[in-house]
């Protein structure tokens, strides 16, 4: 993030209280619309070539990850590495600055991806706290930012939240229709009340923001127009447990994306390892 513009806005005190209440916040924008247009052309461009497929970058959250199957969610991990109409954005300048406002002046980037919902049948993404996903050995403090290239309704699949369930554990999950191949993950039924959930549409280039426990879900797109979104991480340093969690789901996954990583991360080791016997010999 060493080329970014400088920052344009701040949040009130009220703002940070609600963040801190609540464990979300919505603002009604983070960039331009100009921004917005340009993202968008190269959002669309990576997922029509679904960029990262062959490194597990690129894969359904919703479904199996057949090959020969539509994807009813892809999502595309690190987008900005495949994207560079996506980097040095004034998103990313606010989204840090708002951050640094919400958890402290420590806060750093931590990740992003970016998640299509195919217009009419672009599937839900289930309740669910980002932690059930990382690692179980850290303490974080950490936030995701959601940006719409679009407007984001109930009808296409605006952000939902559960207010105050930031302060819970980690709650049980499980695979999306308890199939291992299938990377999204799903609250277990019944052990969180779901009936506070507040919506939070959005106009293209609004936000939203959530800290890593808060429960969020999106329903599905059943409107015309596809649903983008962008999101990046940001947290300050995560501290290393005593003991780690058991986050049992995560013994269970058994997707071909993580395999294509894991294959991935072997081909680069090979590769590093070749270059350092050069370098010495
Ligand atoms: O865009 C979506 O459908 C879900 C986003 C999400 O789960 C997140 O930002 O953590």
């Amino acid at each position: 993030m060493s080329d970014l513009p400088t920052p344009t806005i701040t949040i009130t005190q009220e703002q940070v209280e609600f963040f801190r209440t609540n464990g979300f916040l919505a603002i009604q924008s983070i960039t331009t619309p100009d921004e917005i247009e340009r993202m968008r052309a190269a959002y669309d461009d990576i997922f029509t070539r679904r960029a990262g497929r062959d490194d597990g970058m690129e894969f359904d959250l919703g479904g199996a990850d057949e090959d020969d199957q539509v994807a009813v969610l892809p999502q595309i991990l690190d987008p900005l590495r495949y994207a560079p109409g996506l980097r040095n954005s004034l998103y990313q300048a606010n989204a840090l600055a708002i951050s640094k406002q919400l958890l402290g002046e420590q806060a750093q980037p931590h990740g992003s991806h970016a998640i299509f919902k195919p217009a009419r049948y672009g599937s839900v993404t289930p309740w669910h706290q980002d932690e059930a996903y990382w690692s179980p050995d850290f303490i974080y403090n950490s936030l995701g930012v959601w940006m719409p290239l679009q407007e984001a309704t109930l009808e296409n699949g605006c952000m939902q939240f559960i207010p105050g369930s930031h302060r819970l554990e980690i709650l049980p999950h499980h695979h999306i229709n308890n199939d291992p191949r299938i990377h999204g993950l799903e609250v277990d039924e019944g052990v969180i009340d779901l009936c506070p959930a507040v919506a939070c549409p959005l106009s293209a280039g609004g936000a939203t923001f959530h800290f890593s426990r808060t429960f969020h879900y999106t329903g599905p797109n059943r409107s015309d127009i596809p649903r983008r979104a962008l999101i990046l991480g940001f947290g300050t340093p995560a501290i290393r447990r005593d003991q780690p969690l058991d986050l049992y789901w995560q013994r269970q996954t058994n997707t071909t994306a993580a395999k294509k990583r894991e294959a991935a991360a072997r081909r680069q080791a090979k590769k590093e390892g070749e270059k350092g016997e050069t370098v010495k010999g």
